[in-house]
This record gives structure tokens, C-alpha cells and sequence, in this order.
């Protein structure tokens, strides 16, 4: 059994998360982590908000609460929806907690004792109309090396370079729109990443055969330009203090605290219950501990440099990520989501429209790995009554309703396997082993085909065995056709509850075994084709999935904003 331990990039607290957030890192790690703890793995799979900056302050002082209790609340909408959607977190917690806050101190303090800190007399935008500092993404502008017109102080979107706001041409205060800024003197503290950075070059290499191409490339293209020293400080009051005489009034950087939450969250998790929760062994000399991260593309520089790099100051064996999984973004009908203009489906209000499944399945099949991917609610209600109603759904309601008035609803006893099973067995087991190294590569859209693909055979067979014209001449060959027809449904089930684990158990508790403890370990379809044994009860129940119709398709798009 191996150790792994799975974090998905942390939402931040301010967001209301949409479809692009749920497939961007949330549903791909879920995904993931039930594989894994079906494959028999121990697993930590961590997430929370991002809580800390001046989206926070900003939000708080919009809705007119304390940003204790701003965080709290949307903290909690989080956390309820991504329950809804089935995030099989271990742990969801948040990055403002004292104990984030210490080990936060404790590395700050290692790096420091480590002369790895050091204090720099930076100039910043100053917004006399808002009359604050303004910190990075509360400024606006264009991108000096691409050109973009929406370029945050701290990143452009567009080309992913990590931007100080000083550099933006044009700049502008993203809170008031105010140009009437001054750049003005103020101290601050940075992270030496030149000083880590030929270290941090050697640690990177190691992962060349590892990481996938998107992840080491930009990493590398981040090392040939030169790693620039970092301000972890900001002047702001929302944030963990600064542990440092003169710096009264500034906090540390989000960007600091975020990743080291993946800790604080463990951290936080344990404290809910001593005895049986022990963080360190996660993260601490770790020997045993793969640890997988999942993000949107654009967080993958703070993921494979300025953390690492953060890590590997301390002079401490804390576990640094082996695999990293970068997702592209989802569009709607082909364009950004936006909650103020009303524009995209936010998991919210998707949840109330459809079974968590119909997203899970439709996000999963679309994942945009290889290039950003769209979502459109015509090619949603496809998907939805194509492979879920048409394919697998289809396969499981036939089978058990005909079995049930053709035979009695139990599997049925007589007739023996022939060569058409074997070679049945023999194809599947091919697209099943596909499927499980799909899941393991993290290769989501292939796993999904392959997924189809093999509800698909389970069609093509009972059409190419008609068991229905069959039992007229040959009731034996008929049972035992249907009998492999039932525990194709029940291999159905253990396949896609990585995926669709509500319409898995579903599936498992027609079949008399909702609580069967399923497993992916080695997989065998001749043996699982057997599992089932006659006399087994199974009812025919409810249809599993409704059909979209054409008329709900046009009023999702009116209500949700694609309607033209
Ligand atoms: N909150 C950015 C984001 O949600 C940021 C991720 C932090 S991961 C430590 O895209
Ligand atoms: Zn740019």
C-alpha cells in the first residue's frame, strides 16, 4: 500500500465557484483520490479556501461585515457546495487559522535564520483616491510583455508571467478605477529565490521524467529567465502579521501563506481529532508519501518554483510535490463566466438544476487538458441523453426489465459461458486496463472515452446476442446471456464510481449490493463477470439518469445567460 496525498489548489474565499473552477482542479483531484482509495492506497486528499488578500477586504467591506465573518460565511458556501457536488475531501479547511498561522512563522523563521529573507526598500502604487496601498491585483493594466489590457499587478492572465504592479503600462486602481495613483516609498521583505535558485534548478530536473510537459515546461521557461527575488510582505491589515519590529502595519503575502495552507489544513484536520490524525507523518521526512497536486495552469509557477523554493530554504525535509496536474480553463458558450454580468452556469445553481453525476460525468469528458474546452448547455443535454440515458442507462433498465419478465428478478441460474464471453472478456479486459492507466496518468478525457467505450460493448453484446429471440428456442442461452448482461452492470457500476460514484451506488443498490465494498486492485472482468451468483435479488427500480428535453435546453440558456 502506498501513501498519497492529494491537494487541489485552494479556491479563494471571494469567489463564488462556476463550472471552470469545478473541472479547473476540484473534480479532476476528487476523481483521482477515489481511484486511489479504491485501488487500496492510503489517502490524504487536502483542500480549503484561500482566504487572506485584498479580495477579502474589498468583499467585507462591500457587504458590510467584519472579514472574519465575510470569510466564514463564504467559506461555508464553498465548502456546501463542493459536499453537493461529492469533493471527497479528507479535509476542507481554510487558510486563516492559527494553525496555518503557526507553521506559517515556522518556516518564515527558518528561512530567515537560513538567510533567505531579506528587507528591501520597494516603491508602490498608492492610490490617492482609494488612499491605500494598492496590492497587486487590486491594480489593473497592460501586460509589458505581451500586451494584454486586463493584466493584474501580479500576473497577466494571458501569458502567465508573474508581474510587480510597478511594471503594469497604464495602471489603474482595480477598486475604484481611479488612474490618479502615485508610486511611493514603503520597506518590505523578499524571498531570496536567487540564492535557492540553482538548488531549485537540480531539485526541477529530478521531475523531468515525471512531471507532464506543461508543468516542467513552464518551470523551465521560469528558471532561464532568472528567478527574481519575491516580496512575501504586504501593506495590508487582513493577513498573518509579520513576525518583525517596523512591520506593524503590513502582513504576510497570500501568496506566501496559500501554499503552505495545503500544511495548515493537514494541520487543521488533525487538531479535530488527536489520536487518530497525525499530520507529520504527511509532511515531515515523508519517505513513503507520493503527493500529487492539482491547479489551474496559471498557479503552476508558485506551485513548481516559489514554493518548492520556499520548502527547500527551510533546511527541513517537508514533501514537495511529485506529480502536478495543470488544467486549461473551461469557457461558456465560448466566452469567460462572470457572476456580474450574469453570464455562465456557477456550481450553485448547477447543482439545483441536475444530479451532481450529470456535471461530474459532462466536466470530466470535456476536461480541458490539452486546450481550454467550452461548456454549452446543447452540447451538455447531448452528452446527458447520448451516453448517460442512451448508453448506460439504456443498458442497465433493459437488462433488469427484461430479465424481470422473462426469467424472475434474480439472476438467472442456467446456461454456461461461451466463446462469444471470452471474447467479450478478453476486449473489455483490454479497455479496462486502458481505463485504470488512463486514471493513473491522470489522463481524464481519455479515461472517460474508454469509460464509454465500455458501456458501449456491453450494448453492442446483448444486441448481437438478442437474448430476447434467444429464449424462445434457448432459455438456458438466454439466462446465461442475461447473467452476464447483470454483472456487466454491476462492473459498470465499480468502473464509474470514480466519476459518478451516486449513480454507481445507485447501480450497486439495485443490484442488492449498495454496501459492497468495491475495489479497482487488479481488476479482473473474468473474474468480476462471475461475481454476481444465481439466485442474487436485484429490483428494477427508478430509471437512473432523465433525458434533457429541448425546451429545458432554451430556458437554461435564457436564465443562465447564453440566450442570444
Ligand atoms: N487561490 C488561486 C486560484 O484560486 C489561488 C490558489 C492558491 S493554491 C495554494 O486560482
Ligand atoms: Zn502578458
Amino acid at each position: 500500500m502506498s501513501r498519497i496525498l492529494i491537494t487541489s489548489a485552494l479556491p479563494y474565499v471571494n469567489g463564488i465557484p462556476h463550472l471552470g473552477h469545478m473541472v479547473g482542479c476540484l473534480l479532476p483531484s476528487d476523481v483521482y483520490a477515489r481511484y486511489q482509495r479504491m485501488l487500496g492506497n492510503e489517502v490524504l486528499y487536502i483542500c480549503g479556501t484561500d482566504e487572506h488578500g485584498t479580495p477579502s477586504e474589498v468583499g467585507a467591506a462591500k457587504e458590510n461585515l467584519p472579514v472574519e465573518d465575510y470569510c466564514t460565511k463564504y467559506h461555508n458556501r464553498h465548502k456546501d457546495v463542493y459536499h453537493k457536488f461529492n469533493l471527497s475531501f479528507d479535509f476542507f479547511g481554510r487558510t486563516s487559522t492559527p494553525q496555518n498561522e503557526e507553521i506559517v512563522n515556522h518556516i518564515f523563521a527558518q528561512l530567515d535564520k537560513n538567510g533567505f529573507i531579506e528587507e528591501k526598500i520597494i516603491k508602490q502604487v498608492f492610490s490617492i483616491d482609494d488612499n491605500r496601498f494598492l496590492p497587486d491585483r487590486y491594480i489593473t493594466g497592460t501586460c509589458p510583455h505581451c500586451g494584454y489590457d486586463k493584466a493584474r499587478g501580479d500576473q497577466c492572465e494571458n501569458c502567465t508571467r508573474v508581474l510587480e504592479p510597478t511594471e503594469l503600462i497604464n495602471p489603474r486602481s482595480t477598486i475604484s478605477g481611479s488612474t490618479n495613483l502615485e508610486v511611493r516609498e514603503t520597506k518590505h521583505l523578499f524571498l531570496n529565490l536567487p540564492k535557492l535558485e540553482s538548488e531549485l534548478a537540480e531539485w526541477v530536473k529530478t521531475k523531468e521524467p515525471y512531471w507532464p510537459d506543461v508543468a516542467y515546461s513552464i518551470a523551465q521557461k521560469w528558471l532561464k529567465e532568472g528567478l527574481q527575488e519575491r516580496c512575501i510582505t504586504r501593506d495590508l491589515k487582513w493577513g498573518f502579521p509579520v513576525p518583525r519590529a517596523g512591520y506593524e502595519d503590513k502582513v504576510f503575502y497570500v501568496w506566501f501563506d496559500a501554499p503552505i495552507g495545503y500544511i495548515g489544513i493537514s494541520k487543521q484536520w488533525a487538531d479535530e481529532k488527536p489520536q487518530e490524525r497525525d499530520w507529520k507523518s504527511w509532511w515531515l521526512d515523508a519517505k513513503d508519501v507520493y503527493y500529487v497536486q492539482f491547479m489551474g495552469k496559471d498557479n503552476v509557477p508558485f506551485h513548481s518554483i516559489s514554493f518548492p523554493a520556499t520548502l527547500l530554504g527551510t533546511r527541513e525535509n517537508w514533501t514537495k510535490v511529485d506529480y502536478l496536474k495543470g488544467m486549461s480553463y473551461l469557457t461558456f458558450e465560448g466566452g469567460k463566466f462572470s457572476k456580474s454580468e450574469h453570464r455562465g452556469i456557477f456550481a450553485e445553481d448547477a447543482i439545483e438544476e441536475f444530479p451532481a453525476d450529470y456535471w461530474r460525468y459532462w466536466l470530466m469528458s470535456n476536461a480541458p487538458e490539452a486546450s481550454d474546452s467550452s461548456f454549452s448547455f446543447d452540447g451538455f443535454a447531448g452528452v446527458v441523453n447520448k451516453d448517460l440515458n442512451g448508453v448506460l442507462g439504456n443498458f442497465v433498465s433493459r437488462v433488469l426489465k427484461m430479465t424481470a419478465s422473462k426469467i424472475g428478478s434474480e439472476v438467472p441460474a442456467s446456461g454456461e459461458m461461451t466463446a462469444q464471453e471470452q471474447e467479450l472478456i478478453t476486449t473489455l479486459q483490454e479497455k479496462v486496463d486502458n481505463y485504470l492507466k488512463y486514471l493513473k496518468d491522470m489522463e481524464f478525457r481519455k479515461a472517460l472515452n474508454e469509460l464509454r467505450a465500455i458501456w458501449v460493448d456491453g450494448n453492442n453484446y446483448i444486441s448481437a446476442t438478442e437474448p430476447w429471440t434467444v429464449i424462445k428456442e434457448n432459455p438456458d442461452r438466454a439466462a446465461a446471456i442475461l447473467r452476464v448482461c447483470i454483472n456487466l452492470i454491476r462492473i459498470f457500476a465499480i468502473l464509474c464510481a470514480p466519476i459518478m460514484p451516486d449513480t454507481s451506488t445507485a447501480i450497486l443498490a439495485k443490484l442488492g449490493r449498495a454496501d459492497e465494498n468495491i475495489s479497482l486492485k487488479e481488476f479482473s472482468v473474468a473474474k468480476e463477470i462471475e461475481a454476481l451468483q444465481p439466485g442474487q435479488k436485484f429490483e428494477v427500480g427508478e430509471a437512473l439518469f432523465e433525458r434533457i428535453t429541448p425546451e429545458k435546453v432554451e430556458d437554461l440558456k435564457v436564465k443562465y445567460g447564453s440566450g442570444k
